[in-house]
């Protein structure tokens, strides 16, 4: 953890393995601080002449070491912190290793550790190497059998990857069980769990007819939390072999639940670990959003097993590889479920609501990245520490770029590529390169003369590229030209390249014509007609003519959110309200009210930042107005419309930032719209009950989070019916949705001692579940009037453990991430608050560190009052001694841009 000389690793660099491990045999004696691990390794070069036999080890200590039975003496190897050598071996051998490990004091959750009562792994990317020595790196695949040895009585359940194949009982109380997992994998996907545990199981019958057992297992006493995790991996399961045509390869798929966990989940082959926020849920401690997160972690993971497990990575350069194209899947499976047994219009709004949210995602978190000092390519072409790279951009601009393949090549096309990418790659270690030239040879095929050359960009160049769009109607003619330039200044490491140029890209642009009474125009382009035309947009500066046109249109542009790009047109705040009110296109539509109340917040956020008063232009009253009285739109696109833009969306628009600004528009708005529309707020309050058992599909929902949007709006004016309103609903709620959906306006908004009353009654009534006690200091966190001393206060409490990330993430991360005004304040409390949990986590779990170091990523763009203070911190953080490389990256970068 002290090693902060930053090596950094080029993705020009790759060099095959020169040995083949075609067998890894390891046997685990499980012991709380000394597990004792034998690995044998079969082992043969791939060519023919001696090469040194490099293995990856860190925080283990060698016990023994033997080639073929022979014990090597320590002059036959080196070993250092990092590596052991076994210089100069050719042809076949076998190598078997001894190795020691304290999986009790591991807190960095990497490789083997404790967690409550049992034991779990975490190898993915770099966490095998602090397990046992081996070449921890993705392009290595072999066939793994395990064997474990524990306590029976402490640990009846003994699982690793693939299928059971013995098991018998020791004479010391200990016993033993053999895996055998018949596929060869990477390191990263080794998993092994230990312990006691509630299980769910059902029996399914796949697509081709086999039988199959999916299991759930979870800590003693939350088995009854685990159907609907049970209910998505089957949904999963369905879905993969109806959309894609893939199946479940093994015989038994296992899904475990843990408390301690650095993030979601993980595909390991067959035994997939989870963070227990991903699988636990029941009506009365999980919200709706739980729900959905649920659904989309178990698909992902679930989906992994073809894309990144059967075809994995051949180094984690092409980490997009598999997350950016599972991403895609997830997204289009949480699309899918959303849309099923809705009719064609309840379907067309459920998943707008799908992309909306996505699209947020993407611009709340990745927008800021790659406009950072951690800007980089989706596939990166340097790192230092790849634990660093798990990135939205990776993810979520990964998944656009597939999901732009998917869009040039049409739903047809695209799953005859992934058709063709595993006829190709099936059991093989692979780059982006390769999932490209594949997708290309089908796209030519399809569209003979052209080639996906430029849209290769994507994955070599970062940045968030800028669309402008020119609009010139000739009314004589009835023609209009529709001109698009694309621009993408140098960002991140791009910068310090001396004499990089960017290319364009190939950015697909879906787009449509309104007229001015807001009907739709059709478009004609070339002799062909649409409703709304995808243009390709390959050059810097590229025009379109389009004819019949009957009057001056109205663009509705990057429809559905066709490119991961800004788009830069000077709409008349006019034109923004037809669009906000008549866009066939739902995304659209809300995009429209997006623009349209941005540039009002950021008028507003001036006004504050300059020290006057600033009134509400009355448009955006009337845009609201419209859509909230509107009983045709479907409860949950409502509440989206009637969301003003995040305060990360908006920063992005504002030079210098001034965060407080926006925090405090943000308000100023938000209770004039609850002012100016008071009753129909109050009507909507009424009007959207969800009586009878709770259901988290998409309809009951979204009137769920439109009737508690209604009570946020009005808690914000402080109405004293609402306030009644949501106290009652805080007592009488059936589920967490309402609980928390009263609780959190009425913490931020109401002072009375009802309010410290209310939380104290919460924690008494949930103490006992830790994701609900999650809630609670989350929702603490957030509350509009804390403070780093509030969150000092709050870590005093018993209930608080900062080696527990999901703890540290639901008071700390949510703070420093989420509240604004909490963390910007002028004295630099904030900062200096946040400067101590780095450090502090440090020490504990480096990767957990280094995601909240991220939070000063783009300090330099802030206003120059607050930016000092945000440097300070930075400059105390880098100067901590024994800084972990993963933090150590991160702050240094900050500082360098
Ligand atoms: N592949 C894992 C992420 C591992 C992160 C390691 N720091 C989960 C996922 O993306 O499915
Ligand atoms: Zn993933």
């Amino acid at each position: 953890m002290t090693q902060n000389t930053p090596t950094t690793i080029h993705r020009l660099d790759y060099r095959e393995y020169p040995f083949n491990i075609t067998n890894v045999g390891l046997h685990f004696d499980l012991h709380e601080t000394a597990t004792r691990i034998t690995s044998t390794l079969s082992v043969s070069s791939k060519e023919n002449q001696p090469a040194d036999l490099v293995l990856n080890g860190e925080d283990i200590k060698l016990v023994a070491i033997s080639l073929n039975g022979q014990t090597l003496e320590e002059q036959q190897y080196s070993i250092n912190e990092q590596t052991l050598v076994v210089p100069a071996l050719q042809g076949q051998f076998e190598l078997s290793i001894v190795s020691e490990c304290n999986p009790a004091e591991n807190s960095t959750l990497m490789g083997l550790y404790v967690s409550g009562n049992s034991f779990f792994t975490q190898c993915e990317a770099e966490g095998f190497r602090r397990i046992t020595f081996f070449p921890d790196r993705p392009d290595v695949m072999s066939i793994y059998t395990v064997s474990i040895c524990a306590d029976k009585a402490r640990y009846p359940y003994l699982l690793s990857n693939g299928n059971l194949c013995a098991s018998t009982d020791l004479p010391d109380g200990r016993h033993q069980v053999t895996w055998e997992d018949p596929f060869r994998k990477p390191s990263y996907l080794f998993a092994l769990v230990a312990g006691d545990f509630d299980i769910r199981e059902k029996r399914a019958t796949t697509q081709s007819g086999r039988d199959v057992l999916l299991q759930v297992y979870s800590d003693k006493g939350s088995g009854h939390q685990t159907e609907w995790a049970l209910e998505s991996l089957e949904n999963a399961m369905k879905w993969d072999e109806e959309r894609f045509g893939l199946e479940l390869d093994l015989d038994r798929f296992m899904i475990v639940a843990v408390r301690d966990f650095n993030m979601g989940a993980m595909e390991n082959k067959g035994l997939n670990i989870f963070n227990a926020a991903y699988v636990l849920a029941d009506p009365n401690t999980a919200t709706d959003a739980n729900y959905e997160g649920i659904e989309s972690v178990i698909g992902h993971e679930y989906f992994h097993n073809w894309t990144g497990n059967r075809i994995t990575c051949r180094d984690w350069f092409q980490l997009s590889l598999k997350e950016g194209l599972t991403v895609f899947r997830d997204q289009e499976f949480s699309a899918d479920m959303m849309a099923r047994n809705l009719d064609a219009s309840a379907a067309a709004s459920a998943r707008a609501i799908k992309r909306i949210d996505d699209v947020t995602r993407l611009r709340t978190a990745q927008f800021p990245e790659d406009a950072g000092p951690m800007a980089h390519p989706i596939r990166p072409e340097s790192y230092q520490e790849i634990g660093n790279f798990y990135t939205a951009t990776v993810y979520e601009k990964g998944a656009e770029v597939i999901r732009m393949q998917h869009t040039l090549l049409g739903e047809e096309g695209f799953r005859a590529g992934m058709d063709e990418y595993f006829r190709r790659h099936d059991g093989q270690a692979v780059t982006c390169d390769d999932f490209i030239n594949v997708m290309e040879s089908v796209y030519q095929q399809r569209n003979p003369g052209k080639d996906l050359a430029l849209f290769r960009n994507w994955y070599s160049q970062a940045g968030t590229p800028r669309v402008t769009v020119r609009l010139d109607y000739d009314e004589a003619q009835q023609r209009c030209a529709v001109t698009l330039s694309q621009d993408c200044a140098p960002v991140g490491v791009e910068k310090l390249q001396d004499g990089f140029v960017k290319q364009p890209f190939h950015i697909p642009f879906a787009m449509g014509f309104i007229s001015q009474s807001g009907q739709p125009i059709t478009l004609h382009l070339e002799g062909q007609q649409h409703a709304t035309v995808l243009l390709e947009l390959k050059e810097q500066s590229q025009t379109w003519h389009f004819d019949q046109v009957p009057e001056r249109p109205i663009p509705s542009l990057l429809r559905d959110f066709s490119a991961p790009v800004i788009v830069d047109y000077p709409w008349t705040n006019q034109e923004l309200a037809i669009l906000c009110a008549h866009d066939s296109n739902p995304f659209s539509r809300w995009e429209a009210v997006q623009e349209l109340s941005s540039r009002e917040l950021l008028r507003i956020a001036n006004t504050l930042a300059q020290g006057a008063q600033p009134t509400l232009d009355s448009a955006l009253l009337h845009v609201w107005k419209t859509n909230l009285g509107d009983p045709n739109l479907d409860a949950g696109y409502r509440a989206w419309l009637l969301t003003l833009p995040a305060e990360k969306i908006l920063a992005e628009r504002m030079n210098p930032i001034a965060p407080v600004a926006i925090a405090k528009a943000r308000e100023f708005v938000r209770q004039e719209l609850a002012r100016g529309l008071l009753d129909l707020w109050l009507q909507t309050l009424s009007q959207h009950e969800t009586p009878g058992a709770y259901s988290p599909d998409p309809v009951n929902a979204g009137r769920r989070s439109l009737k508690n949007l209604a009570l946020a709006y009005l808690l914000s004016i402080q109405n004293p019916q609402a306030i009644q309103a949501a106290f009652a609903q805080y007592q009488n709620a059936s589920n967490m949705t309402d609980r928390i959906g009263a609780l959190s306006p009425l913490v931020s908004y109401y002072e009375g001692d009802e309010r410290d009353e209310a939380l104290a009654q919460f924690y008494e009534q949930w103490q006992h579940d830790p994701l609900v006690v999650d809630k609670w200091f989350a929702l603490q966190a957030n509350a509009r009037n804390a403070t780093a001393q509030t969150i000092l206060g709050l870590m005093a409490h018993p209930a608080f453990n900062l080696r527990n990330p999901n703890r540290a993430r639901s008071l700390i991360f949510q703070f420093c991430i989420n509240n604004t005004e909490g963390l910007h304040q002028e004295d630099g409390s904030g900062y200096e608050f946040w400067a101590d949990q780095v450090i502090a986590l440090n020490s504990i779990n480096p990767e957990i560190a280094a995601r909240l170091a991220r939070v000063m990523d783009n300090w330099s763009r802030y206003s120059p009052a607050l930016k000092s203070g945000m440097l300070q911190a930075l400059k105390r953080v880098e100067a901590h001694p024994g800084l972990s490389k993963n933090v150590f990256e991160i702050v240094s970068k900050a500082l360098n841009i």
